[in-house]
């Protein structure tokens, strides 16, 4: 009985179920929990349950991610990710694993026996394993010196709520011949990382993080429109991220690549329900359709937007990317895309193999 869930399409049946539930598992989850660890109802104090039942919601979607794409690892990664966030913010972190027995109780109760014992096996990973998380460590500022200056130099101006300063910066290392994808992989990238991980551990608030979208996204434009494009060579990529995901700037770098490679790029943005993205990859003749995921949760988005794709009457090449695959290695196989890749360069390479120039 065990086996059979291991299979994938066992995994991808509990997985819907886990999604289709995920409000009802959470919210039951999160009374359990309150109930019996009255610590754990004060951490969020006056809203207790439903701050918890939000909380668990998301934990039960994370679940659901980890078990359609085999995946404990990126489980256990978004725990760690909590228990910093929790840490950070003065909140206990053993609530995390009191939370997740809570969670594992209902899941005992709610599924068949062979689905909750790969649900457990995930869920007490999670709750003993060490923390590992990027957000205590590190800044993420380029280790190459005159880069790492650059970002730190666009980041102090963003903080500074200076754009000017923060647009001149970045305009006077291009006007030295660094070339626009150094530009962006190496200088802003690296500094809206470390954003991240500031704001991730309550450095900065949601204004600060908010201002600094907004400014790279001017600069990213300033840094594209001042590069020269290779000649178009009459391929068109088509390139957006999915439902649910409102982060655009990876795979806006991803687009403005390849049109300064000769492509035309049809850049969609953010958010994108798998029917339109289908429909732009029609409406504007798309030769590639490169699709992005930030979070494992946006995982499910990615293979319903691969199947409006491969519902067009032209079978078109699908390249995935995004965080969210970092610790889903190979979910992309499983969903059905063509290639992964993990940075701006092997995007441009791995798009240049999908459709060659000669067509
Ligand atoms: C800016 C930002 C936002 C902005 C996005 C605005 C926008 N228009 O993009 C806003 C404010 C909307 C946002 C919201 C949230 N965010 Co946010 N965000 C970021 C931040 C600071 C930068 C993202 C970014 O642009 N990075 C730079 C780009 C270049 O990197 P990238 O996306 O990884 O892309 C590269 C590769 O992945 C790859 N790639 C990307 N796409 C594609 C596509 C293809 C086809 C290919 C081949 C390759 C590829 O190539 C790119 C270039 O190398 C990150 C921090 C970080 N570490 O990235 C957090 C971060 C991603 N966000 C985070 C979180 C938690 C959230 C929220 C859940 C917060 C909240 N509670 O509301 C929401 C989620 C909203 C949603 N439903 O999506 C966390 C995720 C942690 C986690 N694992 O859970 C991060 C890591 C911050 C942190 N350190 O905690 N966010």
């Amino acid at each position: 009985m065990k086996q059979r869930t291991h299979q994938p399409e066992s995994r991808l049946l509990l997985s819907e179920m886990l999604l289709a539930r995920a409000r009802e598992l959470g919210e039951a989850a999160a009374h359990e929990l309150c109930a019996h660890c009255p610590e754990a109802r004060e951490a969020f104090a006056p809203l207790p349950c439903s701050k918890w039942g939000e909380q668990l919601q998301g934990r039960v979607q994370e679940l659901a991610a980890a078990v359609a794409y085999d995946a404990p690892e990126s489980f256990v990664a978004q725990i760690g990710w909590a228990r910093s966030a929790f840490k950070v913010r003065g909140v206990c972190c053993s609530h995390i694993a009191s939370s997740l027995a809570a969670l594992s109780k209902v899941l005992a109760r709610e599924l068949p026996p062979e689905d909750f014992a790969l649900v457990e096996a995930i869920l007490a990973r999670a709750a003993c394993e060490p923390v590992v998380s990027g957000c205590e460590g590190e800044s993420s500022l380029s280790s190459d010196a005159a880069f790492s200056a650059a970002s730190a130099e666009f980041l102090v101006a963003v903080l500074e709520g200076d754009r000017l300063r923060a647009s001149d910066g970045v305009r006077a290392l291009q006007e030295t011949g660094v070339d626009a994808a150094l530009i962006y992989t190496e200088v802003l990238a690296p500094s809206l990382c470390e954003l991240g991980r500031l704001w991730h551990l309550g450095e900065i608030s949601v204004a600060e993080e908010h201002f600094a979208t907004t400014t790279t996204q001017m600069v990213m434009s300033e840094v594209r429109a001042r590069a020269t494009p290779a000649p178009r060579d009459g391929r068109v990529v088509v390139a957006a991220s999915v439902e649910g995901d409102n982060h655009d700037m990876g795979v806006r770098v991803i687009a403005d690549l390849l049109e300064l490679a000769g492509w035309r790029a049809v850049f969609l943005g953010a958010n994108i329900p798998a029917d339109e993205l289908a429909g732009g990859v029609r409406d504007f003749g798309g030769d590639l359709a490169a699709i992005s995921a930030t979070l494992p949760v946006h995982l499910r988005a990615v293979e319903a937007a691969i199947a409006s794709v491969r519902a067009l009457p032209v079978r078109v090449p699908i390249l995935v990317g995004g965080s969210a695959f970092g610790q889903c290695p190979d979910a992309w196989r499983a969903m059905g895309a063509d290639a992964h890749a993990l940075c701006a360069a092997d995007a441009v390479r791995t798009a240049e193999q999908l459709v060659p120039r000669s067509r």
